[in-house]
């Protein structure tokens, strides 16, 4: 837990959004070790200006957005500021393109060794596990997901870093309003994904009005990458069927064909994180928005598909852990905030989302056969 304790110059800010003061910031009692700080570091001492590109460190970097986030910044803000981060080792195409650290969210003292020598100044946190594998292993899904946010929230507020979690439709339950489900109303899920993702979105803002840390976050829809596979979520059929429709020609659905449910194609969702990153803090008028791009259900997305496909057999076998998860998610989400604050807008509807993710894996594949 953290424990309040003075610090000579960063303990007092003005709040901007509520006018209040800031108390001190929470700061753990931690023994430096020399490796741990240059000869003339002092906290808050490394300023940076607006001219100057924020250093980035993803967390979680290898799983489903990390690497597409990593390519989007590096382009923005050049290779050298962003780094990727991930307890797994990367694949050789992922080492090659930029730095790559080794960091363990659970690891306060890692962590907040990487953020002091790199100079981190905005930290995007992806490291979670998702909601059908968060089912299958609450213990771990608690301690990633809540004991490590923990851990990235001590460390941003005392490095004054620009702190991005990204929330879900997931953090909404079956009394929430479901089609369309707005930013405020009742959430009360039901899986621990949810539940930690809620406290995430409570704790950062929490931090923000208290200690003044810059904390942003959006709902993330089902997110759609060719070039990633997602790990253990439940709109995981969303990707499958194009990886089983090119592989096999055949694809086994774990939903309900009529299971609405709101997606995202990864470039949306990229561009939203980078946007709202960038938006002035005057423009916030919340910490947490939803986002919103398509909402489809299974039958719909096939039917697409079949365009362009149209030998593709599709079967359903429904999975009763996914499909109660799905049951009790938005079908819908008003994202009217996000839009109207920091100007949120899609650019990919259905057809042109499936027919990207056709060129991107028809065009691997070919790459692949030359090989
Ligand atoms: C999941 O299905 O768990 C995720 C999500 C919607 O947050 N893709």
């Amino acid at each position: 837990m953290p424990v309040a304790r003075l610090l000579p110059r960063a303990a007092v800010r003005a709040l901007p959004s509520c006018g209040c003061r800031a108390s001190v910031v929470p700061l753990r009692p931690q023994s430096t070790s020399p490796r741990q700080l240059p000869a003339d570091a002092s906290f808050h001492s490394v300023s940076f200006s607006d001219s100057e590109h924020p250093r980035v460190l993803i967390t979680g970097g290898l799983g489903q957005l990390g690497v597409g986030l990593a390519k989007l910044l590096r382009k923005r803000f050049g290779k050298d500021n962003v780094i990727l981060s991930d307890i797994r080792k990367p694949p050789d195409h992922v080492f090659s393109s930029g730095p790559f650290i080794y960091s363990d969210i659970l690891d306060y003292k890692n962590l907040r060794e990487i953020v002091v020598n790199n100079r981190i100044t905005w930290l995007i946190h992806y490291s979670a596990l998702l909601s059908a594998v968060g089912e299958a292993n609450v213990p771990l899904a608690r301690a990633v997901n809540i004991t490590g946010l923990h851990n990235i929230l001590d460390i941003a507020a005392e490095h004054s870093l620009r702190l991005f979690v990204p929330s879900t439709i997931g953090a909404f339950g079956p009394t929430s309003p479901r089609n369309p489900t707005p930013d405020l109303c009742i959430q009360r899920p039901r899986t621990i994904y949810g539940v930690s993702k809620v406290h995430a979105e409570l704790m950062g803002e929490y931090y923000h009005y208290r200690y003044g840390l810059d904390f942003r976050c959006l709902r993330y829809p089902g997110i759609i990458s060719a070039d990633s596979q997602p790990g253990g979520g439940t709109t995981d059929y969303a990707v499958q069927i194009f990886h089983d429709a090119i592989k096999s020609g055949k694809f086994q659905c774990n939903l309900r064909p009529d299971t609405r449910l709101p997606m995202m194609y990864l470039d949306d969702c990229l561009k939203a994180t980078l946007d709202v990153m960038e938006a002035p803090a005057e423009a916030l008028t919340m910490r947490t928005y939803n986002i919103n791009a398509l909402s489809f259900t299974p039958e719909e997305l096939a039917q697409e598909v079949l365009k362009h496909m149209p030998e593709l057999q599709v079967t359903y076998n429904v999975d009763s852990v996914r499909q109660a998860i799905a049951d009790s998610w938005p079908m819908n989400f008003d994202d009217s905030n996000a839009r109207r604050d920091w100007g949120w807008k899609h650019d990919f509807d259905l057809p042109e989302m499936v027919t990207a993710m056709f060129n991107f894996l028809s065009s691997e594949a070919r790459a692949a056969r030359a090989n």
